[in-house]
């Protein structure tokens, strides 16, 4: 018999891929001709339920080679000097649906996953290194408003604006989603960042704060909106695309991953709350220090299997990394594997993509789709006198911070430079040239101009406003003058996530 026959997905050698089994060649079709019913009961059943945001993406294999010196700063053994670890990359759009073209404007993600000997490490974050909010109860509703009104499934730009503007902590990170760091060419030609605060530990038990950096090799380029417009509408798969052909050509895309260490006491008094998810670190406070180099280099075999099942998450921290007081941050260790448990299933870790190199030791068993196992003899509860595994704080390496309290609901505290508008300022006047800020004006002008509230569009120039006095003159003069091409708000669908 030929090994290359069409099975069942129980092994069973099947007559025919082409006709169903019916009473004479014209008759009725058997229901127990179960190749007709398997076939099609698991096409039914092909898609699991897509990322509620971030859901179309693409992703390769790659490699992380320490190339500087953190020993100072953390004991995690991924980052040892000359360490090098195999990882996974999955990079994302975020508001658009899977089917949706990639170079809508939006906020990008670049999410990387470390398969280290500790256990994996997930840095989970966006192409920006700022957040639109800062604390996690607002995020369903935020990606509420920026996706699809409940009568007509439409987009609305009433309702972005209408959150962005009675959200005013928002005004950094639409400063970047807006500017051409919205439209990257390529997921190549991007930066990365973890967008947080994470917290180092070394092996003397020293904390510290750190945020990550990745910068293109390839350098970073930009579309801008007419082009990507094109694009949207000639190859929905245009990032992807580029990336797998990239791979195949063996012109694998590499970033320098550095890390600002800030000491462990300095976020007390520091000018701008560190643990705000709308604020960056000038490097000017706390510089760039080299850690590593990434490279991808090897295509997934299959999509669905690698990429479509890959499940990232910020809870993944290994011995000498810990999340940070942030409450994005806090509430992202939740929502990430509880959104895996529902999408791919309770053992979704067990996937190949998924599951670490380091060995599991644990008591959890069974679960749906369960198929690893632990020695018939092996306890299944601790504490045991069995030998089972033992929890070892030493070995967990664990970070910690101080926390103290009334339980309340409010505001995180503000150090003496936090506000909501001044760093979108500085990177408006300081980062983004003449040319930069001319196309700005006419995203934003495009964007506001599909606003039909009047009471919404005032509050935006204002919100422009309070992030530069003459961007928010030369919207309202733009707009006023009504030279806002309508058609260009069209070119705004996307949302940052
Ligand atoms: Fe996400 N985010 N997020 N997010 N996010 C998800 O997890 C969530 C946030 C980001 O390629 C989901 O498995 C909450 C910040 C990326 O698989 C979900 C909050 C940043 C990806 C989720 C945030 C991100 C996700 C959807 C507010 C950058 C794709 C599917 C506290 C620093 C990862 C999933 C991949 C995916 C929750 C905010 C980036 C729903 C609750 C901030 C790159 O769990």
């Amino acid at each position: 018999m030929s090994e290359n026959h069409t099975t069942t997905q129980t092994g069973t050698p099947v007559g025919s891929d082409a006709h169903s089994l019916t009473t004479g060649a014209d008759g009725v079709t058997a229901l127990h001709d179960r190749y007709l019913v398997e076939k099609l009961a698991q096409f039914n059943r092909e898609r699991i339920p897509e990322r509620i945001v971030h859901a179309k993406g693409g992703g390769a294999f790659g490699e992380f080679v320490v190339t500087g010196n953190v020993t100072a700063y953390t004991k995690a053994a991924v980052f040892q000097p000359g360490t090098k670890t195999r990882t996974v990359q999955r990079f994302s759009s975020v508001a658009g649906e899977q089917g949706s073209p990639d170079t809508w404007r939006d906020v990008r993600g670049f999410s990387v996953k470390f398969y280290t000997t500790e256990g994996n490490y997930d840095i989970v974050g966006n192409n920006t290194p700022v957040f639109f909010i800062r604390d996690g109860i607002k995020f369903p509703d935020f990606i509420h408003s920026q996706k699809r009104l409940p009568g007509s499934g439409l987009r609305d730009a009433d309702m972005q604006w209408d959150f962005w503007t009675l959200s005013p902590e928002s005004a950094h990170q639409v400063t970047y989603l807006m500017g051409d760091r919205g439209l990257p060419r390529s997921w190549r030609t991007m930066p990365g960042y973890g967008s947080h605060t994470y917290q180092w530990i070394n092996e003397a038990g020293q904390r510290f704060w750190v945020k990550y950096h990745f910068h293109a090799h390839q350098g970073n380029e930009e579309m801008h909106g007419a082009e990507a417009e094109r694009i949207a509408g000639e190859d929905a798969d245009y990032y992807r695309r580029d990336l797998y052909e990239a791979i195949e050509r063996g012109e694998f895309p590499s970033w320098t991953v550095s890390v600002q260490i800030m000491p462990y006491e300095d976020a007390k008094t520091y000018r701008f709350n560190p643990f705000d998810l709308t604020k960056v670190w000038p490097h000017a406070d706390y510089p760039l220090i080299e850690l590593g180099v990434h490279t991808l280099n090897e295509n997934p075999e299959n999509f669905f299997a690698q990429i479509e099942q890959a499940a990232f998450s910020p809870a993944n921290t290994v011995p000498g990394i810990d999340i940070s007081p942030d409450k994005m941050l806090m509430a992202r260790v939740f929502s990430y594997p509880d959104a895996q448990r529902y999408r791919v299933g309770t053992n979704y870790n067990e996937l190949p993509v998924n599951a670490p190199v380091a060995p599991v030791h644990n008591y959890s068993q069974d679960g749906a789709a369960r198929h690893g196992f632990k020695p018939a003899s092996a306890p299944v509860y601790a504490p045991n006198s069995f030998g089972g595994p033992t929890a070892d704080p030493a070995a967990a390496g664990e970070g910690s911070w101080e926390t103290d309290g009334e339980l309340v609901r409010a505001a995180a505290t503000l150090h003496a430079e936090d506000d909501d508008f001044g760093q979108a300022g500085t990177l408006y006047r300081d980062v983004y040239d003449d040319a930069a800020k001319e196309r700005f004006l006419d995203t934003i002008a495009g964007a506001v101009g599909g606003v039909k509230s009047d009471e919404i569009r005032e509050r935006a120039v204002q919100y422009w406003t309070n992030v530069d006095a003459n961007l928010g003159q030369a919207l309202r003069a733009r707009l006023e003058s009504d030279v806002a091409d309508p058609d260009q708000a069209a070119e705004y669908v996307g949302v940052g996530e």
